[in-house]
């Protein structure tokens, strides 16, 4: 799973994606300063609790167990996962980020490093464009001074995400015209079967599939006045078709950023075809860190967090923590893991699973609990599952056993939210 920050420069899509993945990128308040795609990894809460609450209960209550001490530094957590962590039976799985830079206008054109940020964005399972909420940067990303009233500042702020959305409507009509009339020529005989297949053939290097590529034709329809042969069409009814294909193939969610100094009411005011969320990514980067140096104990996605070395602290960082403190609880969140966690878990629909070797205590092969969490789409059925794990373990599969109802499954099973699964295989 991928997910590409996109957004003009200077909106704040490095300082995003440092907050969510705490890796060192560069950070400057000037243009073009990310020339290579990053890639990174953000750890979210799987939004049930691990399984390893159940098994603890149950070495509770048959005497195995004493119940959680009040200094127990995992809160009660007894897997031992691979990568990530858990705590408090909150249990953090991982998603890609890639921070694409190079969103200029004319990109498209394969103005700027147009057609490598086109093609990263072709890579990326969702995409949420960081913009700037507070207006302080023009189209191009050089700083301007902030919009001091809520309506101007919506416009230009609804401008940047107009702006991107245009960018991919155009690359995508760019790639329709290159043979349009000849290629539905070409398949007239099939009627709109032949269409669907030959958009689907044109824009499969775009991730597309032939069911977004059905649904984007049908909102097409709905929309379309031209009544010309498809290989007449002209090039307003092209474009028509090209952006309704990009909202099915590219959903863009929002990242309101810079939050902290947007006029009041502006976030309302917004309108896009993906989820819109307020957020403040520099906030969230110095929470991050001030929690991995240990000065404060804050959990990415709270709206408080505590103090814990008040006695070595300035008059100066003191002030500045109170400040993101009053701003924090006031927003509720910094809004960095709320949308990844949208994205991920509603817009995409992914849900996390626990394959183990052994169903009763639910550990691998070395005895480690609920070593792995996997991220997969709702639905996924348990030889796929197999088949992620290992490839042997999906050539040889047999049957799997669900870890909490012991019973066997056969490989369509459709895998659901938190399922601990024992496979079998030859
Ligand atoms: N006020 C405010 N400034 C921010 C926020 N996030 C980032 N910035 C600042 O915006 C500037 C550009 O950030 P950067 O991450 O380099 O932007 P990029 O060009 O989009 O990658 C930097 O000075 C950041 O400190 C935020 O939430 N609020
Ligand atoms: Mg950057």
């Amino acid at each position: 799973m991928k997910i590409g920050l996109v957004g003009k420069p200077n909106v704040g899509k490095s300082t995003f994606f440092s907050s969510a993945t705490l890796a060192k990128v560069d950070i400057a308040n000037y243009p073009f300063c990310t020339i290579e795609p990053n890639v990174g990894v953000a750890f979210i809460s799987a939004r049930l609790d691990c399984p390893c609450k159940e098994l603890r209960q149950r070495y509770e209550a048959d005497g195995r167990l004493a119940p959680i001490s009040l200094d127990d530094p995992r809160k009660g957590s007894i897997c031992q996962p691979r990568t990530g962590d858990c705590i408090g039976f909150k249990r953090l799985v991982p998603c890609y980020l890639v921070d694409v830079a190079g969103l200029v206008p004319g990109a498209s054109e394969g103005r700027g490093r147009g057609n490598a940020f086109l093609a990263d964005l072709s890579n990326c399972d969702a995409l949420i464009q960081v913009v700037d909420a507070a207006g302080t940067t023009d189209i191009e990303g050089n700083p301007k001074a902030v919009e001091q009233d809520s309506i101007a500042a919506a416009k230009s702020v609804q401008q940047e995400i107009d702006f991107l959305s245009k960018e991919l409507d155009n690359w995508i009509l760019g790639l329709l015209k290159e043979s349009w009339a000849r290629g539905v020529r070409r398949v007239q005989s099939e009627g709109e079967k032949g269409i669907l297949s030959f958009l689907h053939e044109k824009l499969t290097g775009l991730g597309s599939s032939i069911v977004l590529v059905t649904r984007g034709f049908e909102s097409f329809k709905q929309q379309n006045k031209d009544s010309s042969p498809p290989w007449d069409w002209s090039s307003e009814t092209l474009g028509l078709l090209a952006t309704c294909l990009r909202s099915e193939l590219f959903p863009i969610h929002i990242a309101a950023n810079k939050f902290d100094m947007s006029p009041e009411g502006v976030i309302a005011k917004l309108q896009a075809n993906g989820i819109i969320i307020p957020c403040m990514a520099d906030m969230e980067l110095a929470l991050m860190r001030a929690a991995s140096a240990g000065i404060i104990d804050y959990q990415s996605g709270k709206s408080t967090f505590e103090i814990l070395q008040q006695d070595n602290l300035n008059p100066k960082q003191n002030e500045a923590l109170e400040k993101m403190s009053q701003k924090l609880t006031s927003s509720g969140s910094t809004g960095v893991s709320d949308i990844i966690d949208k994205v991920l878990f509603d817009q995409l629909d992914h849900i996390v699973v626990y394959p183990v070797q052994d169903e009763g205590q639910w550990t691998d092969g070395d005895g480690k609990v609920l070593p792995d969490a996997f991220v997969v789409p709702v639905g996924l059925a348990a030889k796929e599952l197999a088949y992620m794990v290992h490839s042997d373990l999906g050539d040889g599969f047999i049957k799997g056993v669900d870890g909490r109802s012991r019973r066997a499954v056969g490989s369509d099973y459709q895998l659901s939210d938190g399922d601990v699964l024992k496979i079998h295989s030859k």
